[in-house]
């Protein structure tokens, strides 16, 4: 297998982005990254030239593998835990709950999604008041935590980290940059993710990235 490409957006903004590439990163599978700074002509309507020409859907991410395009996060992170397993956990029932996390994190919270778009440097000096929906997926994302946490022990949703974690990754940074007041146990699992090494390298490179989107914070969630 030639090295797979990670077609990816700008690191301070793309949530969808740092999912796979933090899944990519986890397994220990070793991949290149494109990053294709986001805006301009056609951005908002899966239009823009440069990520049309990689990716069919028009949105990145997309994992160029032999040939073959990749796109959706959730789907290059299954291609992730095919090369490295423990990306899922390993007891079948576990592994169940951790993709029934994933699949709500990809498909749902779309209120937090449009209230609190990344911004990974960020941060706001005092938490906004929300609408109802929101203060709604606010509080089913802390039930959802918080059982998982509960029952594996944590630090992470289920012991170690797996893809449900890099699922949520974007959102541990959006209640920071939201100054949103957050349970111990969901802060105590915002840290661990905060800790990790390989979402430090994607912080670090999104705290440098000079790109600034203006209408971002109402297209990417
Ligand atoms: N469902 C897709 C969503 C991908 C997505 O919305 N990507 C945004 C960047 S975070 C994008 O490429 N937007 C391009 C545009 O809006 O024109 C996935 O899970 O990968």
């Amino acid at each position: 297998m030639a090295t797979p490409i990670l077609h990816i957006g700008n690191k301070n903004y793309s949530s969808w982005s740092m999912r796979p590439w933090l899944a990519l990163k986890w397994g220990g599978i070793a991949f290149e990254e494109h990053i294709i700074p986001l805006g301009g002509e056609g951005y908002g309507q899966s239009a823009i030239k440069e990520v049309r020409d990689v990716s069919p859907s028009g949105r990145v991410p997309a994992l160029h593998v032999d040939g073959v395009v990749i796109h959706e996060s959730l789907a290059i992170c299954e291609w992730a835990a095919e090369q490295a397993p423990s990306l899922w956990p390993k007891e079948p029932l576990v592994r169940a709950q951790a993709r029934a996390l994933a699949s709500e994190m990809h498909a749902g919270f779309g209120a937090v999604r449009r209230d609190m778009s990344m911004n990974v440097r960020r941060r706001l000096a005092a938490e906004p008041s929300w609408p109802e929906d929101t203060r709604t997926d606010l509080t089913q994302l802390f039930t959802t935590w918080s059982h998982a946490l509960e029952k594996s022990g944590g630090p992470f949703l289920f012991g170690q980290r797996s893809i449900a974690d890099a699922m949520f990754a974007p959102v541990a940074t959006r209640l920071r940059t939201y100054k949103v007041t957050v349970p111990a146990p969901a802060q105590a699992y915002c840290d661990a993710i905060f800790a990790d090494a390989a979402f430090q390298d994607w912080e670090r490179a999104a705290e440098a990235e000079t790109w600034v989107i203006q209408t971002a914070e109402d297209l990417y969630r």
